[in-house]
């Protein structure tokens, strides 16, 4: 039988988000059966079911972000009902290698995705992701503010070797995701769309060698982002470019890579509370930050070092959607489960 699935394409600065709104998992289910921890902690049920769909339905997250009928490039969203009735929905994110903890420019293109369809009005919701709960402060049918997860500097000065080159030296610091952040040495030259498979050489190489190095975040995670940085054009404080844990480059600025670099601008004593940030993507689409340092009543989040500043840092941005469709996977089609990489 023909699985339909129905997907809301939308785009964040030029990156591709497809948000999973019918077809797929019995997601009601999956929240419950065999999750065995405390039934209010919802990042932990919602990784309970990443933990499911790892194990059930691989084929369906390869099948409908690889090729055909997607490619690397793109973030995919499932949509699943809230685990508190007081929050909007839960998201969990995922790519062509795997899934996300949290995933800013995605987060955006879901509130332009839930304007579109009607499911929301300008106001503020609660998000549920893997790794916490997110503010999204939908301002009109393409602007949003995200109060994202609290975010903070692991170590800053880590040198990640290269062969035939220099190190590069930079900083460890997550923001949803883990990120290796660093200013891009003038060898790699400018960072520019005309010079992106240079960006991409030097950036996988700095990838693997993390891998190679066991440089991973406090409890053994995969630095799985890269980010490079340069001056912005006019109006822009910084330009990055970002390496996703796939091989593709974010289009985007990236939403938890500059939640990740706010919080090393905080722990560096370069950005203050409440002052903003623009950061613009290789592409030229930008995102304007700003962070709160966390109140004393919050926990410090699991791996941040004692004495650390964390803070919760916010990113406004737009999306646009681009695509209302159904997919269909065929089970005679020899490429149901996308190409195999
Ligand atoms: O915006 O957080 C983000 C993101 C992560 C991977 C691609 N985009």
């Amino acid at each position: 039988m023909l699985e339909r699935l129905r997907v809301i394409d939308s785009h964040t600065g030029g990156e591709p988000t497809r948000l999973v709104i019918d077809g797929g998992p019995d997601f009601q289910r999956l929240l419950t059966e065999g999750y065995v921890g405390p039934a209010d902690d919802i990042a932990q049920r919602l990784r309970h079911v990443v933990r499911a769909l790892e194990r059930d339905h691989e084929d369906l997250r390869r099948g409908i972000i690889c090729e055909p009928r997607s490619s690397e490039h793109w973030v995919g969203a499932w949509l699943l009902p809230p685990v508190d009735p007081a929050n909007l929905c839960g998201v969990i994110f995922f790519n062509n290698v795997g899934y996300l903890g949290m995933c800013g420019h995605g987060t955006l293109g879901l509130m332009a995705s839930l304007a579109y369809l009607g499911r929301a009005n300008v106001g503020t919701y609660g998000i549920e992701t893997p790794v916490g709960v997110v503010q999204a402060e939908l301002r009109d049918a393409h602007h949003t503010t995200i109060g994202n997860v609290p975010s903070f500097l692991y170590r800053s000065d880590v040198s990640v070797p290269l062969v035939d080159r220099a190190s590069v030296v930079g900083d460890l610091a997550w923001g949803g995701n883990w990120f290796f952040l660093a200013q891009a040495p003038a060898e790699a030259g400018p960072l520019t769309l005309a010079n992106l498979p240079g960006l991409l050489r030097l950036t996988l190489e700095l990838q693997a060698s993390m891998e190679a190095h066991g440089i991973t975040g406090p409890q053994g995670e995969r630095i799985d982002h890269v980010e490079l940085f340069a001056a912005g054009e006019p109006g822009a404080d910084s330009r990055n470019f970002v390496l996703c844990p796939g091989g593709a480059y974010d289009r985007s600025p990236c939403g938890t890579g500059t939640s990740a670099k706010v919080a090393c601008l905080a722990a560096h004593g370069k950005l203050a509370s409440g002052q903003t940030w623009v950061q613009e993507s290789i592409t030229g689409s930008r995102f304007t930050a700003s962070y709160q340092p966390l109140t004393a009543a919050e926990k410090a989040p699991a791996g941040c070092p004692v004495g650390m500043l964390a803070v919760r840092p916010s990113i406004t941005g737009a999306a646009h959607v681009c695509g209302d469709t159904t997919l269909i996977f065929d089970p005679q089609d020899p490429f149901r489960a996308g190409i195999p990489a």
